[in-house]
């Protein structure tokens, strides 16, 4: 990773006033800008406090989506979700959307002020990719019904990660894409997008490669980026392709044509197998153990 070419801050394109405090040069071992001026967000790059302060006086509220269809509620819903109330913007008001195929089966966590919950009963799709895929017809059709009356922000998140630490305001953003723990540090030509021409989700070479674990925006930037997706994979269905990485390979599709105006570091998304080095300096999300001999039988 080479340095960010901007000499400071005030160069950057700034979505949000408080964007001007960053200090690009403080991570000279990581990339801390991207070449369309975006900033990526870095531990020691940012004032936390300040940008709980903007964003409180800004009154942004935040919607965080999440899945859990079939066995992934008991293996990993109330550790995420009570690990959130510790560390998910904690500054400002947040509303859970939980999708699930049992909801009485979702556990019952104790919420902190301006901060409540909301379960939605989903279809169980019979394939795996499928449950992975269709995320993005019911968040985008969820963002249309109710999520913009009442956030001004939505994330979208896997279910098997647990929050570590602080995952706040400094996130926020209009179109918000992650590095992908396994990536960020290889070179291009390894990463893993889409190489079937026939797919909508081809696609040559790309900026970085991103982590379809989260992603976030805007209300009205999530809801096009979740209906792009989701009629393209509907386009690749009736043509009889499927994207190598599912909808990670759409999303890093739709990131290469739309850039995205923030990207966190893999700080907020990290796995705990990959040997860490001293640019991880936090990990303020990390992988769940993964149990696929127990969970994945379908
Ligand atoms: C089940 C088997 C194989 C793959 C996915 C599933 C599955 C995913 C499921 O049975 N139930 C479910 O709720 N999901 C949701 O889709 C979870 O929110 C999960 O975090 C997300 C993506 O699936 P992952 O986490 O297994 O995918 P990777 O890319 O992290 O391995
Ligand atoms: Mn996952």
């Amino acid at each position: 990773m080479g340095r960010c070419s901007l000499e400071s801050a005030e160069m950057l394109n700034l979505e949000n006033s408080v964007d001007g405090t960053l200090d690009l040069l403080s991570r000279p071992d990581v990339l801390t800008c991207t070449p369309w001026k975006a900033p990526i967000m870095w531990e020691g790059m940012f004032d936390p406090d300040r940008y709980d302060q903007v964003h409180k006086k800004q009154g942004s509220s935040v919607a965080l989506t999440v899945f859990a269809i079939g066995r992934y509620l008991d293996a990993y819903l109330e550790t995420f979700l009570n690990s959130s109330e510790h560390h998910f913007m904690l500054g400002v008001p947040v509303t859970y959307y939980v999708f699930t195929d049992m909801p009485e089966k979702v556990p019952n966590i104790k919420l902190g002020a301006e901060r409540s919950l909301e379960i939605i009963k989903v279809e169980r799709h019979s394939r795996w990719q499928d449950i992975s895929m269709m995320r993005m017809k019911t968040i985008s059709d969820f963002i249309d019904s109710d999520i913009r009356h009442r956030c001004t922000h939505v994330f979208c998140f896997d279910v098997d990660q647990v929050f570590t630490g602080r995952f706040g305001t400094e996130a926020l953003g209009d179109l918000v894409g992650l590095l992908h723990a396994y990536y960020f540090r290889a070179p291009r030509k390894f990463f893993t997008y889409d190489g079937n021409p026939k797919s909508k989700a081809y696609m040559e070479t790309g900026d970085f490669y991103y982590h379809a674990a989260i992603f976030g925006g805007s209300w009205k930037s999530v809801k096009a980026l979740t209906e792009t997706c989701y009629k393209n994979i509907l386009e690749d269905k009736k043509n009889n392709v499927e994207a190598l990485w599912h909808d990670e390979s759409h999303l890093n599709k739709y990131f290469w044509v739309h850039k995205p105006s923030r990207i966190l570091s893999p700080e907020y998304c990290w796995d705990p197998d990959i040997r860490y080095g001293r640019d991880i300096r936090i990990s303020r999300l990390i992988w769940a153990p993964k149990h696929y001999d127990t969970l994945r039988t379908n």
